[in-house]
C-alpha cells in the first residue's frame, strides 16, 4: 500500500510497516548481528550497493529499516537514519558536517550536552562556534561568518520553551549556503514539520515523545534530500551509534499512539499552564500555549498544538524549587521528559549543569527555572499534587 497519501494518524500504524513471511502483523524484532549471502556474488553485490540485501545490523537491519521509513513519512524527508540515542544523531550530524575550521551558529538554550560536546570536544579538533539566542534572527544574522556551515535550532528550546522562527532561520540561512538542522524532540512531526517548513535536517531524542514511554534512549535523523541522507548514513555507519533491532521495535509499538498521547499531554499541560500562571507562588512560566509566551503568535503559526512542555520559576528562587521538587508526589522528579508519566526536574543543576555559570545566564536558563514535561494521568490528581507541593513552598 501506499502509505503516503494516507494522513498523519493512519502513517503512524501503518508507514514503513509490512508483513514478513508468517504474516505478522507488527514489523518483527531481527536480533541479529549479521545476514547471510546466496553465494558469492550475492555477497559482493549487497557491498557495491547493486543488490538490496541486508550485510550486517550496523549497515541496515529490517526492523530498524521500518522505523526509519515510518519516521521518514512522518517527516516529510527522503529517508532516515536510526541512531542509539538522541546524542548520537547530535554527533553524526555535527561529524557529518563540521570539518576542521569550520564554524556552528547555535541556538543557546538547547539540550546541554548538545552544546557541551561542541565546547569541550569538537573544540579540539579546529571548529568554531557562537551561540545566540535564536529566537531573535537578526543575532543569528549577526553570528553568522564566512565558514558558518550549520545552524543548529531547537524549537521550542529545552529548557527555556523560546521558539525560532524556522522558516526565516532557514531562508537566512540557504542565503549564506548554510545547512540548517532542527532538533524537533519537544514536538514531534505530529506538532511540527521543519522539513517542510525549509530544513534540511531534521532529528529527534527518540527517548522522548516519539517512543513515549520512558523505557529505551535512541535517536533518529531525516534529510529531506537523497545527498544529505547519504552523507550522514555513512556517517552513522562509520562511527557506529547505530541503533539495536529491539529498541527499534519498541519505539515502532510507541509511536502508533503518538497523537493519542500528545493530545491528552498538551490538554493536561494548557490547563496546568493557565493554573500555574494564575498562581500566587508561582513568579513566572513559559508556556507556547499561553498569551503571555513572547511567542505565542509565531508558536500557532509554525506549530499544530502547543506541546507538553513548560517552565517555570517559584517565588524564592531556587530554594523555593527544590521544595516543590521535593514535595511533588504524582509527578517524578526525574530527567528525560515526553512520556506518559509526568515528570519534573531542575535543569541549572541536572540537565544544563555543565554549562557555564555565565552562559546559563545568557540563554536564560536561570537558577530558578523548573521545567515540567506534562504525561497522561488526570488532570486533576496533577493539579492538586502541584497545589499540595505549592501550599508547602
Ligand atoms: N535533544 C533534546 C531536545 C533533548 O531533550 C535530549 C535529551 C537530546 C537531544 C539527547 O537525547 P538522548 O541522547 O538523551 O536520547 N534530553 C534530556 C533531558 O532533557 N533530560 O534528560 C535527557
Amino acid at each position: 500500500m501506499d502509505t503516503k497519501k494516507l494522513g498523519f494518524n493512519s502513517k503512524l500504524i501503518h508507514a514503513g510497516a509490512y508483513h514478513d513471511e508468517f504474516m505478522s502483523v507488527t514489523v518483527p524484532i531481527y536480533q541479529t548481528s549479521t545476514f547471510s549471502f546466496n553465494n558469492a556474488q550475492h555477497g559482493a553485490d549487497c557491498f557495491a550497493g547493486e543488490s538490496d540485501g541486508y550485510i550486517y545490523t550496523r549497515i541496515g537491519n529490517p526492523t530498524i529499516n521500518a522505523l526509519e521509513k515510518n519516521i521518514a513519512e512522518l517527516e516529510n524527508g527522503f529517508g532516515a537514519i536510526g541512531t542509539a540515542s538522541g546524542m548520537g544523531a547530535v554527533t553524526t550530524i555535527y561529524m557529518a558536517l563540521l570539518e576542521q575550521g569550520a564554524h556552528i551558529v547555535s541556538g543557546d538554550a538547547v539540550y546541554g550536552p548538545a552544546r557541551g560536546v561542541i565546547e569541550s570536544h569538537f573544540s579540539r579538533f579546529g571548529v568554531e562556534y557562537s551561540y545566540v539566542n535564536t529566537s531573535n534572527i537578526e543575532e543569528i544574522e549577526k553570528a553568522i561568518r564566512p565558514n558558518t556551515k550549520l545552524l543548529y535550532i531547537e524549537t521550542p528550546a529545552n529548557p527555556t520553551i523560546g521558539i525560532t522562527d524556522i522558516k526565516a532561520a532557514c531562508e537566512l540561512a540557504h542565503k549564506n549556503n548554510i545547512i540548517v538542522a532542527v532538533d524537533n524532540t519537544f514536538c514531534s512531526p505530529y506538532l511540527q514539520k521543519p522539513l517542510d517548513l525549509g530544513a534540511d535536517i531534521v532529528f529527534h531524542s527518540l527517548t522522548k515523545f516519539l517512543n513515549g514511554h520512558a523505557d529505551i534512549v535512541g535517536g533518529v535523523i531525516v534529510a529531506k534530500e537523497e545527498q544529505l541522507y547519504k552523507k550522514l548514513r555513512t556517517m552513522m555507519v562509520n562511527m557506529g551509534p547505530n541503533m539495536d533491532p529491539h529498541q527499534a521495535f519498541l519505539v515502532l509499538r510507541g509511536i502508533k499512539t503518538l497523537s493519542v498521547r500528545i493530545d491528552r499531554q498538551q490538554e493536561n499541560a494548557m490547563e496546568l499552564a493557565r493554573y500555574l500562571e494564575n498562581h500566587p507562588k508561582v513568579e513566572w512560566i513559559k508556556y507556547p500555549g499561553l498569551e503571555s509566551h513572547p511567542q505565542h503568535e509565531l508558536a500557532k503559526t509554525q506549530m499544530k498544538g502547543f506541546g507538553a512542555m513548560l517552565s517555570f520559576g517559584v517565588k524564592g528562587g531556587y530554594e523555593a524549587g527544590r521544595k516543590l521538587m521535593d514535595n511533588v508526589k504524582l509527578a517524578t522528579l526525574a530527567v528525560s521528559l515526553g512520556g506518559v508519566e509526568t515528570l519534573i526536574q531542575h535543569p541549572a543543576s541536572m540537565t544544563h549543569a555543565k554549562i557555564s555559570a555565565e552562559g546559563k545566564i545568557k540563554a536564560g536558563i536561570t537558577d530558578d527555572l523548573v521545567r515540567y514535561s506534562v504525561g497522561i494521568e488526570d488532570l486533576e490528581d496533577l493539579r492538586n499534587d502541584l497545589e499540595q507541593a505549592l501550599a508547602k513552598v
